[in-house]
């Protein structure tokens, strides 16, 4: 998979050479591009924004610096290519969209910051045949689409295939196909801080352990996030799921 950031400030991706994206990158299963937005101005002050029209704070990123940019890093390609912009009045990214977005052959990223990025960047890239996604990574404001994008690779890049070592670890983890958070897990030494670990996960009773750790999942799911808990579906319940 090829992946492009556009950025004004390309030293905030600097972690993508660390840990699991890092070691992708030496083994040739991504080739990420961090690119700096100013190497496409054309100004002597290297300017990527102005004021808004119709007035208001803040600045906005221009479309024309942007457009070359993309159009760079598309290299004609639009087909197979997404264009992610991170923006706090996206849509929420979810695991749909990681597993969805680790098929793709292309993603670019433009980190906008300010007051964002002309609306029209979004408009003309969707009339040129690039799937482009507008995604927020939750109700909060950051300063910028740099960090917002980091979290994106990393849940997208995970799920390449040959990427985590053991695919078993993708399989029960949480926002997973169950539409449950993960049950609380356990490892040595088996009592510590005078806290005992639950006696069923020494019992070997294979059966006991899996119910144990649904029930588990149900009630932490439940008190976190009842609204993962009403978009279950109810056919995939079983008689004990309901006695919760
Ligand atoms: Cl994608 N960008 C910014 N600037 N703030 C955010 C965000 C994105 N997602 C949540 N807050």
């Amino acid at each position: 998979m090829r992946v492009d950031v556009v950025s004004i400030f390309p030293d905030y991706l600097s972690v993508l050479d660390l840990s699991l994206v890092g070691k992708a990158r030496q083994r040739g299963l991504l080739d990420l591009r961090v690119h700096d937005l100013r190497d496409w101005t054309t100004d002597r002050h290297r300017t990527v924004d102005d004021t808004p029209f119709g007035g208001g704070a803040g600045m906005v990123m221009r479309p024309d610096v942007w457009g070359v940019a993309i159009d760079e890093v598309l290299g004609g390609g639009a087909e197979g290519a997404h264009l992610i912009v991170p923006t706090p009045s996206g849509e929420v990214f979810t695991q749909r969209h990681a597993e969805a977005l680790a098929s793709a052959e292309q993603l670019v990223f433009a980190c906008g910051r300010y007051e964002g990025i002309d609306a029209r960047v979004a408009e003309h890239y969707r009339d040129a045949g690039v799937t482009v996604h507008e995604l927020s990574i939750g109700d909060y404001v950051l300063n910028g689409g740099e960090v917002a994008s980091l979290v994106m690779i990393e849940a997208v890049a995970r799920l390449i295939p040959g990427m985590v070592g053991n695919p078993e670890s993708l399989v029960e983890e949480s926002h997973g196909a169950a539409g449950l958070l993960e049950y609380p897990v356990y490892t040595k030494p088996p009592s510590w801080a005078d806290l005992e670990i639950p006696e069923v996960l020494l019992s070997g009773h294979h059966a006991k352990i899996e119910r144990w750790r649904r029930d588990r999942a149900l009630e932490r799911t439940a008190a976190r996030r009842p609204d993962m808990i009403a978009a279950l579906d109810v056919a995939g319940l079983d008689k004990h799921d309901l006695a919760l």
